[in-house]
Parts: structure tokens; sequence; C-alpha cells
């Protein structure tokens, strides 16, 4: 897979110094072959909590060398919980997600870990009929979130794309039409937004909305609706109405349009890895690059 927009973010990443990263239940084989290429590509340091046999069992196939550190813990949730003390103490820079369930590795996060007012996750999506990355937020944490925790995700995506060097992001808020209708809620929760931007509630970006999709990733589809928009056809940070428009969309993309998907929490005290049980080894990567480059620009720690 052609990836030139990750690749020039992975090459960043490459001439910092590796991050350590705890591994929550880490027991499982891809989980491993993606740490065997974090320490291969010198990305990441990886610090493996879990049942020390099954790791030891994997390690050695996956090519990971015996002095890999382990942690044992006797379930998944011992597993995670040591994975946010380690954090706490300031034993590793960032986590990563395991092969445990998202939620099941976030309550102790939560607890442990918060450091803006609201936790968020951010996909970045590269397309190949896209010439940008694509922020998707929040399709893997927030469930249905409303108005101002809408706000919060927004202002950590558009935080996160100023931490990796773009200075004024462009915001498409989506639902299903560009105007307002009160019946559909996202659209009058967009057109909110893009006021609260307007009077600076949220900074540093461009934001409109409502947008359907099409409208905001083709100029074309807003030329033909009419539609006068500084965002169409630029979108650098897609904000879904919820959860599972969102992951429908995320996962649409990788699976039926080829996209290669990274992703990570934002708002914890350090950056956290989190993607699918069923992500490849490269999309782990990928994020732990996306990782180093957020640790490095200290944009996960904002009192
Ligand atoms: N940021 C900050 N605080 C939060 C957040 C957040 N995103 N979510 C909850 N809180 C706070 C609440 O205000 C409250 O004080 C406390 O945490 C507990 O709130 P609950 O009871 O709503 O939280 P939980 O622990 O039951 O649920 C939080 C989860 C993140 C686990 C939950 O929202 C969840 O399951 N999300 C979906 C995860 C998932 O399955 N993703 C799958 C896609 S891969």
């Amino acid at each position: 897979m052609n990836t030139p927009l990750f690749d020039a973010l992975v090459s960043r990443a490459r001439i910092l110094p590796p991050l350590s990263v705890a591994i929550v239940d880490a027991g499982e084989r891809t989980v491993l072959e993606g740490a065997a290429l974090l320490v291969r590509e010198k990305i990441a340091t990886p610090v493996l909590i879990g049942n020390p046999e099954r790791i030891r069992a994997i390690a050695g196939e996956v090519g990971l060398s015996d002095a890999i550190s382990i942690v044992p813990a006797h379930s998944v949730e011992e597993s995670a919980r040591e994975g946010v003390r380690m954090v706490a103490e300031g034993r590793v820079q960032a986590l990563m997600k395991g092969h445990l369930h998202s939620d099941t590795f976030l309550h102790p996060v939560l607890e442990g870990l918060r450091d803006r007012k609201r936790l968020s996750h951010v996909f970045l999506a590269e397309i190949s009929s896209y010439d940008r990355l694509l922020f998707i937020t929040d399709a893997a944490m927030n469930i249905t979130p409303d108005l101002e925790a809408k706000a919060e995700i927004l202002q950590n995506a558009i935080d996160m794309a100023h931490a990796l060097g773009n200075p004024e992001p462009k915001v498409a808020i989506l639902s299903a039409i560009e105007t307002v209708n009160p019946r559909i809620v996202s659209t009058i929760d967009a057109a909110c937004l893009a006021k609260m931007a307007d009077r600076r509630q949220i900074t540093g970006a461009v934001v409109d909305g409502p947008l359907a999709f099409d409208n905001a990733i083709s100029r074309e589809a807003a030329r033909t609706k009419d539609l006068r928009s500084p965002v169409s056809g630029s979108a650098d940070i897609l904000l879904v109405p919820d959860l599972v428009s969102g992951n429908i969309l995320a996962k649409d993309l990788e699976y039926l349009a080829g996209a290669t998907l990274a992703g990570l929490i934002l708002g914890a005290r350090v950056p956290i890895i989190l993607t699918s049980r069923s992500d490849p080894p490269r999309s782990r990567f990928l994020s732990a690059c996306l990782a180093t480059l957020l640790y490095h620009a200290g944009a996960t720690s904002v009192p």
C-alpha cells in the first residue's frame, strides 16, 4: 500500500528518540508483530503487559528478542490497570491497547490519566483519492456526545493537527444534509459549533457545518448543490455526529476504499494508541509514530 502522507510523518518520527510504550494485554500475535515492527524501526521500546508464558511463546516467533521487557498480569483488567500505573509513575511515555476490548482498556485510563476535560479518539486516514490525511473524530470513544462534548472533541483534534504541523486545519462538521433541520439534531449541533468557532469558543481552525460527507470532501459536489463553503473539497478534520456513524465511515474507508488508518486517544497525560483488535501491525506502527510526534510536541499534557 502506497502511503506517501503517512510516510512523511514516519520520517519525522524516525529522527526522534524511541518512545517507551506499555502495551496492555500484549499476548497475541498481531499485537506482538506490531511491537516487533516498532523495535525494528527504532520507533518505540515496548514494555509488554500480560501473561508472560503466552507472550514469550509468540515473541520468539515474531522476532522479538529475549531481552524484551515483560510485566506479568493475570487478567485483562489487571493488565490495563498496570499500564495506567506505569504511565502515572513516569515509567513509560505512552500506552497502547493490545488484544482487549476498548471499554476495558479505557475505564482505568479515564480514572487515572485524564489531563484535559475530555478524552477523545482520532482516526487518521490516508486514502489514495484524497490529497491530505483525513482526521475522523470521534469514532471510537465518545458514544453520543452532546454539543459541549463535541466542542471539546473538536478542540482536541484541532490541537493535534497543530502539533503535527497544520496551523489552521479545515473542519467539516458532518451530518446528512447541509441545512439546519431541527429534527436532525446533528445539524443543529453543527451550526452551533460553527458559530462557536466564529466567536472563538473553538479556536485554531476554519470550521463549517452542517455539511454532508460529499460536500465536505468534494468541491464538485458542493458546486453542484450551489453551496459555498471554505471547507468543501479540502476538509482536514471530519467531526462525526456520533461513534456509530463515525466508526462505520472509518471502516468503510478502510475496507472498501483501501484507506490506511492510524488511531490515538487525545486528552490524556500521554498519547494513547488505540487501534482495533483486527488492525494490521502497520496500523499499530503508524499510530505509534503519531504518538511519538505528539509526545515530543508536548501536545498531550496541557493543564
Ligand atoms: N472524557 C472525559 N471524561 C469522560 C469521558 C471522556 N471521553 N467519558 C466518560 N467520562 C467521565 C464521565 O464524565 C464520568 O465522570 C466518568 O467518566 C464515568 O462516566 P461513564 O460512566 O459514562 O464512563 P464509562 O467508564 O462507563 O464509559 C467510558 C467509555 C469510554 C468506556 C465508554 O464511553 C465506551 O465504552 N466507549 C466506547 C468504547 C468502544 O467500545 N469503542 C469501540 C470502537 S473501537
